[in-house]
């Protein structure tokens, strides 16, 4: 990988970016083989794919090998793994929207890499990242406040975006869920930015979220009326992406407060969750004040 990052004495979170760059295009290349279902679930129980279990075990393998990395978790992984001695704590969603798959749709790996034992309040992050496998393979990252874009083609990684920040002017919106579980005060919120907004809505959350990155606008999956907590895990989703939204100069929220500051109770929590403009994300949370 001909990367300014891919020299092996760089500090260890570039390492780990440098080392989730390398690992996706191995990801994306095994995917057609792997679409059928795994015999297992996964901690939040859901189905996991053969990708899910394959494309864990390629970061589990690489990043633990990663001096000053001392903790890796998973989404497909019940406990945190100890990696040994090191600072860095690493979150994975190794196939975000693993769903989509079987219907060829975009899908993402999601890192987040915290300087605290997991699970760790997103303030804790100093690095996020995410891969999206769409019709070409990108990777964003979030450090020291500042968000990069990078195009990556087999062993290249070019930054084709830097210090990203959301357009002023909304374009789209995602909301997830089933309209008729959505809670009256998210219903109410989602009927004026429909009259607003485009629906974007691809069913895995990095695409949709790389949507309003690129255009501007706001992406949920918000509290249902079955299920409060909403889908979306804080430690491997929400964290990495409201730290990248936050750095690009959007809001991210849990319907309170940031999602940065919310508490990290266990590890597989899950939360609303909502990002994009600092004006839609400060509307969402007024109206459920
Ligand atoms: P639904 C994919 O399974 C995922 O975790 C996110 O990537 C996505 O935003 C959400 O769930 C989609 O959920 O209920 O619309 O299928």
């Amino acid at each position: 990988m001909s990367d300014a990052h891919a020299d092996t004495d760089a500090d260890p979170v570039s390492r780990v970016i440098e080392t989730v760059a390398r690992t996706a295009p191995e990801i994306r290349g095994g995917l057609a083989g792997r679409r059928r279902k795994a015999d297992e679930q996964n901690p939040s129980g859901e189905t996991q794919l053969a990708a899910d279990v394959w494309a864990d075990r390629l970061l589990e393998e690489r990043l633990t090998a990663i001096e000053g990395v001392g903790q890796f978790a998973s989404e497909e992984r019940e406990a945190v793994v100890d990696a040994g001695e090191g600072a860095l704590a690493v979150a994975v969603d190794p196939l975000d929207g693993s769903s989509n798959l079987v219907s060829n749709n975009s899908m993402g790996t999601v890192v987040g890499v915290y300087d605290a034992d997991l699970p760790a309040r997103g303030r804790d992050l100093v690095a996020s990242a995410y891969v999206l496998y769409g019709p070409i393979t990108t990777m964003v990252v979030a450090r020291d406040g500042e968000v990069t874009e990078y195009v990556i083609e087999g062993d290249e990684r070019r930054a084709v975006g830097e210090d990203l920040t959301l357009p002023d002017d909304p374009t789209v919106y995602g909301f997830g869920g089933r309209v008729p579980d959505w809670t009256d005060r998210f219903a109410e919120y989602a009927r004026e930015i429909e009259r607003e907004l485009k629906l974007r809505y691809g069913g895995a959350m990095i695409g949709d979220v790389n949507q309003v990155l690129t255009y501007g606008g706001v992406f949920a999956y918000p509290e249902l009326e079955s299920r409060p907590e909403g889908k979306l895990r804080l430690q491997f989703e929400a964290n990495p992406i409201a730290h990248i939204v936050e750095s690009a100069g959007g809001a991210s929220s849990n319907g309170a407060e940031s999602l940065l500051d919310a508490d990290p109770e266990g590890l597989h929590q899950r939360t609303p969750m909502y990002v994009g403009n600092a004006d839609l994300v400060e509307r969402l949370e007024s109206a459920f004040r």
